[in-house]
């Protein structure tokens, strides 16, 4: 077992997902929600036309990759059909990707995936790792397309039911690992899969808190790793005061201090909902962990 710590450097070269931009640096993802209902943004973006504004405005702050979601995930969110879905979804990624972005599909169901790749979206972002939706790996297979695979253990009505581990960190670990080798079945290729512990997802705050203190324990799985720890409750309960936490957008200090942290331990990439913060973070984090060597002395009268 190894602890996360500052002073490991991550390994060189740096990791690279063919189909997602590369970077001297962990890459950005910057989130648009289609919903009316998302813990932190829900209803601000339901419209397709300021969606596309969104993910337009995340893009020139600086974000690598825009994520396009159309269903909430946050603990005891009922489901959207899968219509409703595609009709929130589509137009906003065929005007993101025909404006050059690149974008992923926030989904758990291949038939709204499928769609959003035919629509222009780069690659998949999926919650449930392929266990929502059997038909998921074999379209991730045949798109070879970036597929990202998050810790999950069932529906977010319930989810939070779930969140009871011995070691959190190696469950989860030995679930992403039987995620990975099942998608690997399936036809995917290694080079495709992004791995993510689901912070929040079936997971208490402390259960957050240590599995992004021992990223290294899932980092030894060999994939690139994402982190979703923006605005969640854990970080609102960090800056508590008063009894009160911070409504979910004065957490993006706190979640671009994540950024740097988890930056700095190897992290692939960040899912945030605010991007100027986190590239600021994740350029420190680059310059902490570079090989740097001594300058040269100054030459006399400089
Ligand atoms: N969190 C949410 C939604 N999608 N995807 C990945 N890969 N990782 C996450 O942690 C994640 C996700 C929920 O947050 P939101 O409602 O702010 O999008």
């Amino acid at each position: 077992m190894t602890a996360g710590t500052l002073t490991a450097p991550a390994p060189r070269p740096r990791q690279h997902v063919p189909g997602f931009p590369r970077r001297d640096r962990c890459l950005i993802m910057g989130i648009v929600n289609v919903t009316p209902d998302s813990f932190s943004d829900g209803g601000t973006y339901l419209a397709a036309a300021s969606a596309i504004q969104h993910g337009l405005a995340l893009a020139r702050s600086g974000a690598d990759i825009i994520d396009v979601g159309g269903e909430s995930t946050r603990p005891g969110a009922s489901r959207v059909t899968a219509a409703g879905e595609l009709r929130r979804v589509l137009p906003v990624v065929r005007e993101l990707s025909a404006a050059g972005l690149t974008v992923t599909i926030d989904t758990t169901r291949s038939r709204v995936a499928e769609a959003a790749l035919a629509a222009g979206a780069a690659g998949i972002n999926d919650v449930s790792g392929g266990l929502a939706d059997p038909a998921m790996a074999r379209l991730a297979a045949g798109a070879h397309v970036p597929y990202i695979a998050m810790h999950w253990r069932g529906p977010s009505r319930d989810m939070q039911q779930r969140a009871v581990y011995a070691d959190v960190v190696t469950e989860v670990t030995a679930e992403l690992r039987a995620r990975l080798e099942s998608l690997l079945h399936a036809g995917v290729d290694r080079r495709q899969v992004v791995l993510d512990p689901g912070l929040g997802f079936a997971k208490q705050p402390a259960h957050n808190w240590q599995l992004l203190n021992r990223l290294a324990d899932l980092r030894a799985l060999g994939q690139p790793v994402l982190i979703g720890a923006s605005r969640k409750a854990f970080l609102g309960a960090v800056l508590r005061s008063g009894g009160h936490a911070p409504a979910p957008p004065a957490r993006d200090m706190a979640t671009a201090a994540v950024s740097a942290l988890a930056a700095a331990a190897g992290a692939y990439c960040v899912r945030v909902h605010d991007i100027p913060a986190t590239l600021d973070a994740v350029r420190v984090a680059a310059e902490w962990t570079a090989p740097h060597s001594d300058p040269a002395p100054p030459k006399e009268g400089q």
